[in-house]
């Protein structure tokens, strides 16, 4: 097929006339193309048919940046267009971003989450913000790149129960011990439960850097989170 009807034929997808597995394979396509409002509307089409908001965001949207990664670390994508791909994952996660949220109760706790230094990567760490936000916590977010000072600043400022960390780049994980090493100096480690994640961390990173707990994606760390503090209010208590 010439370029041309390749052309044609994309423009004339119609994405209300696919059936599900076919919308989710196209919002991969458009996701790889970074093309952000087919990913609105791909998200709304699937929240109307029914899928749950969670759904929607590990298989057509997670499930998507999975095969951007892989391209992305075999050279056959570049950063533009994962900013590109990055950009139209976000126009769907803020749909689905009040559905998550959407539990009616009460705020269980609070959080302070941010992306350490030197790392700018922020959409595992806005759908933890998400998911703990759905669990039921208030969440405050200081975005990318944050240096011991503002981490500090943030916990200072928020009093939070929990600091969450993330972390894509296997050059920035470390800086996790940095803000942890100097909790413990200023002798407040034990004022808050820490959680770390991201993609190149495991367990047994989570336990060398002192953390209380590695979390593998957004899920675990709501439950995580819950449970940590519910145990710790448990302790504080008996
Ligand atoms: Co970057 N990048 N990137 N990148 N990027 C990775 C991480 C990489 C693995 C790609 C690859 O080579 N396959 C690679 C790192 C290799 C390594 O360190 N070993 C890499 C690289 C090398 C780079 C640059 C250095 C590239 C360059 O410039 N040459 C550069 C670094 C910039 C910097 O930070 N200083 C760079 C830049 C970028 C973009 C700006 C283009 C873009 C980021 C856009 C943005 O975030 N706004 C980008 C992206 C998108 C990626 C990939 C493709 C996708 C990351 C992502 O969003 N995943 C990524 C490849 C990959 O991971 N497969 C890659 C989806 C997200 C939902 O998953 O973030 O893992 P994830 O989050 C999960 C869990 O990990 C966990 O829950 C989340 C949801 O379930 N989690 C937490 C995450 N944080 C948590 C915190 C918690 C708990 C759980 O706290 C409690």
């Amino acid at each position: 097929m010439d370029a041309e009807n390749q052309n044609t034929d994309d423009e004339d997808i119609i994405l209300s006339e696919l059936g599900d597995d076919e919308l989710v394979e196209q919002m991969h396509d458009d996701l790889y193309d970074g093309l952000k409002e087919e990913i609105e509307e791909g998200t709304n089409l699937l929240l109307g048919r029914g899928w749950s908001a969670e759904k929607v965001l590990n298989v057509a949207l997670v499930g998507g940046m999975k095969i951007v990664g892989i391209d992305f670390r075999d050279g056959i994508l570049f950063v533009p267009e994962v900013l590109l791909a990055a950009n139209a994952m976000k126009g769907g996660m803020e749909i689905l971003r009040p559905l998550l949220a959407e539990t009616g109760v009460k705020p269980i706790g609070k959080m302070v989450i941010g992306t350490v230094k030197g790392d700018i990567h922020d959409i595992g760490k806005n759908l933890v913000a998400m998911m703990m936000e759905g669990a039921g916590f208030e969440v405050v977010d200081i975005g990318i790149n944050n240096s011991v000072d503002e981490y500090f600043a943030a916990m200072e400022e928020h009093k939070p129960d929990i600091l969450g960390m993330s972390a894509l780049l296997t050059t920035t994980m470390p800086y996790m011990k940095v803000v942890i090493d100097e909790m413990v100096k200023r002798g407040v480690r034990n004022d808050y439960v820490v959680l770390v994640g991201g993609a190149p961390l495991n367990e047994e990173f989570g336990e060398a850097v002192g953390a209380d707990g590695y979390c593998r994606d957004a899920a675990q760390a709501a439950e995580m989170g819950s449970e940590l503090l519910r145990e710790r209010r448990e302790a504080a208590h008996a």
